[in-house]
């Protein structure tokens, strides 16, 4: 290269490679002035397959690698057979009030050693950078926006920069080093993995890591991964030394990472990982890296722009995020809460694509061989909290893995239905995992909850009320009416009230003083198969089936044992009143009806909704990351705004780092905390901030229902409801000023809005009128409740709202302007 040359490349640098970053901090950036010093401060980049976590270290930079169809053991199951003749025992144990005999008994008939199998680390990609402990300047960000990570800082004179992001157009986790002086780029990189077989070069450029899932509870580990890093770099020289792969003196760096597994479905182990690994390797690297880059970032904000939130802005969002969690609670940093908002996007864009696998309690991003609660799927609450903000947070993509995974739950849980309670249809319990095992787990305590399937079936129905597709509903119909032939099977009499139960069953890992959890007819389970009833119901009469069978369904669904409010004002969480004040569970199962369900509301049904409240004040607030989540979602359908703040504000306390008060709360790369590590509560507190500014389960669109005095001016735009709307808007002073509402279905569009409003084009509203015709806005006929003599209900105070009607055509915009 002559001097000329030499002079143009570096200006190139300058102009081009750097300082690509851009400005510190922004909007939606996390950003950070030092390298992490553990997992948790450690950043998450995710293409629904793979993830990585990057510590941004400048001498010692780990990207820490999973693949998400890593897990322990291979296919499996966990029925026990002797439960189907224990089972009239077990439920006349529970009827003869012999709790701690009939626990014993599920304890040894329907548990296996079978708990599920585990979520694995695949291992590390490794650089060091001789010379590179002493820094300055030292800048580390996730571009949310663009779903990119860089940390930037400099050494004796010269500005390194690091991007990585992991692509889902090509499949592959892209890295490139820069710097802003030529020639001085040199690094050794090298890969390990808690479960690698062999680690070895290919060529000069590649390492290739291989390895086995691990052996789990007696099921062999069949799960082989094929990791490859492949090193492209400009000028310099490129070489192996032990295993490693060593470059010296690059103008720039690109690093490649690709990984595959042999697994196919949950039944089948046989793609060839090497030939798959390599196939994503060589067509990326085909590329160049800005090619890889744009197409990546072209892909994430397809999905990510389509919703934006302005919560207003001050002094806090000027520091460092790790600083502004830590001090939220002091502070006014509405936009920390935005940030947050759009952080659970990222998260579930990152972690669950459609073909994949769904996101597990730690989404895709897991260091450990033996993670907590073996990050499987727990589906007595966390799997579906996961995915409250799929639909509304408009990110319906999102949801396909977990409509895919109950699909495939329909198939594994009809043998468990038939084996272990000789019943039709499907069942499943309260864990599962990439094998799909739908037997009990966990002893019977936790695990005794036959439940699980009727949850998920909601995710089904709650996908068919935002895109109002028919051809969809006929694909899971099958997966609806198999689970209400379970339960049409499953359900017993039970002997006081002669009401249809759920036996043996527990309110999720809760149990009343003095008791096993073991119980009939829970409350939370009453509810979720109101709904599997009601909405099978519902589909079968929109697809025009099963007339016969749906007469059935809704004289079972009528025998249900309507909800109960006991002595103290409560929501009974059992069906005997044996609830105490002093109970701070984390899980509020029975609470089911008011969030997500809709079957407790301010207008239709004031005294639930009261007996709700007084429930969720005798249980608290401080608790686990996903507890508090839900509770903001709670907090958001009492139409208490201030609440629900505070409960972000419990969620958004610092945990680890410099203060560490125990107890639920945010790490200082933002993930929940439950402690540890649980993602659910980054999604349940997303789906909450939504629900605080819009709700539509109640028979209208609501607009700013639990807006608090935190919010006072603001906009979002991009939100979803049932029925196919589109919705944006802004407020101010608490009002709403605008509103824009996309139709892609027609019908009748009711909102709910706390001022009086007007169309644009000044042609007046229509106030609401009878029930709202909109069949995606039906709200349950649900059976009055049953009120203890001694509870005393507090009155609930409605703030008076306009109700409006707007007969919507489909694929029309309406706009409408406060009322002047
Ligand atoms: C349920 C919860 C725990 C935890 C676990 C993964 O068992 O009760 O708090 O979230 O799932």
């Amino acid at each position: 290269m002559n001097r000329f040359n030499s002079v143009l490349l570096v200006i190139c640098i300058l102009l081009f490679n750097n300082p690509l970053h851009a400005e510190k901090g922004g909007k939606l950036k996390l950003w950070y002035d030092k390298p992490a010093s553990n997992w948790n401060e450690a950043l998450p980049v995710g293409n629904g397959r793979l993830g990585a976590m990057i510590y941004g270290d400048p001498a010692n930079e780990k990207i820490q690698l999973n693949e998400e169809t890593f897990w322990s053991g291979g296919p499996s199951r966990n029925d026990n057979p002797d439960a189907l003749k224990a089972l009239p025992e077990v439920r006349q144990l529970i009827f003869d009030g012999k709790y701690h005999e009939a626990e014993k008994m599920v304890n040894e008939n329907m548990v296996t050693d079978l708990h599920g199998s585990m979520y694995q680390v695949v291992g590390n990609l490794n650089l060091s950078f001789p010379g590179h402990e002493n820094y300055t300047g030292y800048y580390r960000e996730l571009d949310i926006e663009k779903a990119v990570f860089t940390t930037t800082y400099q050494v004796d004179g010269v500005t390194y920069t690091r991007e990585i992001f992991a692509s889902q157009p090509d499949q592959v986790i892209a890295i490139r080093l820069t710097a802003d002086q030529p020639g001085k780029i040199t690094l050794r990189a090298g890969m390990d993995g808690a479960l690698q077989k062999s680690i070895k070069t290919l060529d000069n450029h590649t390492i290739e890591m291989t390895g086995l899932s691990g052996t789990h509870e007696g099921v062999t580990g069949q799960v082989k991964f094929n990791a490859r890093s492949k090193f492209i770099a400009k000028g310099g020289s490129t070489s192996t030394e032990a295993n490693k792969i060593k470059v010296e003196d690059a103008n720039e760096v690109v690093i490649l990472i690709s990984i595959a597994t042999n697994f196919l479905d949950y039944k089948t182990l046989t793609a060839d990982e090497a030939e798959k690994c390599a196939g994503f390797l060589q067509k990326a690297e085909n590329k160049s890296f800005e090619e890889i880059k744009g197409s990546h970032i072209a892909a994430y904000q397809n999905y990510f722009k389509r919703v934006s939130l302005d919560l207003g802005t001050s002094e806090a969002a000027n520091q460092p995020t790790d600083v502004r969690i830590r001090d939220f609670s002091q502070n006014h940093d509405p936009e920390l809460v935005s940030l947050y908002f759009q952080f659970g996007r990222y998260l579930l864009i990152s972690s669950s694509q459609p073909g994949g696998q769904p996101a597990n309690l730690q989404g895709i991003w897991n260091e450990s061989t033996h993670p907590a609660w073996d990050s499987k799927y727990t589906i007595n609450i966390n799997t579906e909290m996961n995915y409250w903000p799929a639909e509304k947070c408009n990110l319906p993509e999102m949801h396909e893995p977990l409509i895919q995974m109950v699909k495939e739950l329909s198939e594994s849980g009809r043998q468990t239905a038939q084996t272990m309670y000789g019943a039709r249809g499907w069942g499943t319990h309260h864990n599962t995992d990439i094998w799909r095992i739908s037997g009990v787990v966990d002893g019977a305590f936790w695990g005794m909850w036959p439940m699980g399937g009727a949850w998920l079936s909601q995710h089904l129905w709650e996908k068919y009320l935002y895109n109002g597709d028919t051809e969809y509903l006929e694909t899971v119909y099958p997966v609806l009416k198999s689970a209400c032939l379970f339960y049409q099977d499953f359900l017993i009499e039970e002997p006081t009230n002669n009401w249809l139960v759920v036996s043996p069953s527990v309110s999720p890992e809760n149990a009343p003083a003095g008791r096993p959890s073991i119980c009939a007819g829970a409350t939370m389970d009453n509810q979720i198969l109101f709904d599997l009833f009601t909405n099978t119901i519902k589909a079968a009469e929109l697809l025009g089936k099963d007339k016969a069978l749906t007469k059935e369904f809704r004289k079972i669904k009528d025998r249900l044992p309507p909800m109960q409010i006991g002595k103290h004002g409560q929501l009974q969480e059992w069906m005997e009143d044996l609830d105490s004040p002093d109970d701070k569970h984390r899980h509020v199962s029975h609470l089911y009806g008011l969030h997500p369900s809709n079957q407790i509301s301010p207008y239709s049904s004031p005294e639930l909704f009261d007996a709700a409240r007084t429930t969720l004040n005798h249980r608290g607030d401080v608790s686990t990351g996903w507890s508090m989540g839900w509770k903001v979602n709670f907090w958001a359908r009492l139409l208490d705004g201030n609440h629900a703040m505070k409960l972000i504000k419990d969620q958004l306390t610092l945990v680890g780092g410099e203060s560490n008060r125990g107890g639920g709360g945010t790490y200082p790369n933002f993930l929940d905390a439950h402690p540890p590590f649980q993602i659910d509560g980054n999604f349940g507190c997303t789906a909450g901030i939504a629900e605080m500014l819009l709700q539509s389960h109640d028979g209208a669109i609501h607009f700013l229902p639990a807006l608090p005095d935190d919010w006072e001016n603001g906009k979002i735009s991009g939100l979803r409801t049932p029925g196919g709307f589109e919705v944006s808007f802004n407020w101010k002073n608490g009002e709403v000023q605008q509103i824009e509402i996309n139709s892609n279905l027609g019908g009748n569009c009711r909102i709910r809005v706390p001022n009086a409003m007007e169309f644009a084009d000044n042609n007046s509203l229509s106030p609401a009128t009878g029930e709202n015709n909109n069949p995606f806005f039906d709200t349950p006929d649900i059976k009055e409740p049953l009120i203890s003599e001694r509870a005393n209900l507090n009155p609930v105070n409605l703030t008076p709202t306009n109700l409006y009607d707007i007969q919507t055509e489909k694929g029309k915009t309406y706009t409408l302007i406060k009322r002047k």
